[in-house]
């Protein structure tokens, strides 16, 4: 995504940067911060914490409120890759976030499973530990994601300057960024270094008020 956002008519909310990790475990809260959010989101991103405890449903369940993205980062051979895949697309999920490391097979395996359904490509983590043996490998990987065809790729917004760099190789890929708030990241520090989207978990869902949360957010990166 380039340029200025399409952002209101009236009060509603047309477009937003912002991802919601929703990594609480309990469906009502879920379901509670999913409604209160929903207008400045641009999807829901669901991961195991939460669909070990509510069960798949609650992919169909948020869908209603917007796109869920399901981050099981499937990291297995192709006829594993292509089971989950295929799960996740009949509980209504519009994309999933695979791992690119385990390969080219596995890759194409999710891209060709997904159809319409976005594959995300994880090509460098925003933990400390994403340094040991997974940013010697991040150019290479973002190379790949792009040869098979995935909808986008997570890059870290803790480090700014790697995305900077990122985005210098990954094209036109839409690029998600996780790590702003608790992990230290600043989100138009993000946007500004080439995401497209962020990536946002406790900074929302832990606050007081996560629709203010959401929102302040939201305006932040509007304009980037
Ligand atoms: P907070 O740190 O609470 O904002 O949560 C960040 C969310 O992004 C969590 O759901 C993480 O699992 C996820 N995430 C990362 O934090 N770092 C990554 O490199 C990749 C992801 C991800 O794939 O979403």
């Amino acid at each position: 995504m380039t340029g200025k956002l399409k952002v209101e008519e009236g009060d509603r909310v047309i477009m937003s940067r912002v991802i919601l990790a929703l990594d609480v475990i309990d469906e009502k809260t879920a379901m509670k911060i999913a409604e209160e959010t929903a207008p400045y989101l641009h999807a829901i991103k669901v991961g195991w914490p939460l669909v070990m405890n509510a069960g798949m449903d609650v992919v169909r369940k948020l869908s209603q409120l917007k796109p869920v993205i399901c981050d099981f980062k499937v990291a297995d051979i192709p006829n594993t890759t292509r089971l989950i895949v295929r799960g996740a697309k009949e509980y209504g999920a519009y994309g999933i976030i695979v791992h690119t490391f385990v390969g080219h097979d596995s890759l194409e395996a999710a891209v060709n499973e997904a159809d319409d359904m976005k594959v995300y490509a994880v090509t460098e983590m925003s933990h400390p530990g994403a340094l040991d043996f997974m940013q010697p490998h991040t150019e290479k990987m973002v190379k790949i994601a792009m040869k098979y065809g995935v909808t986008g790729i997570i890059a870290p917004a803790t480090r700014p300057s790697r995305l900077r760099e990122i985005r210098k190789i990954a094209g036109n890929l839409e690029i998600l960024s996780p790590g702003v708030g608790t992990q230290g990241g600043k989100a138009r520090e993000a946007i500004e270094n080439g995401a497209d989207y962020i990536i946002v978990g406790r900074s929302i869902y832990k606050e007081d008020n996560p629709k203010e949360a959401a929102k302040k957010l939201y305006e932040e990166t509007k304009y980037v």
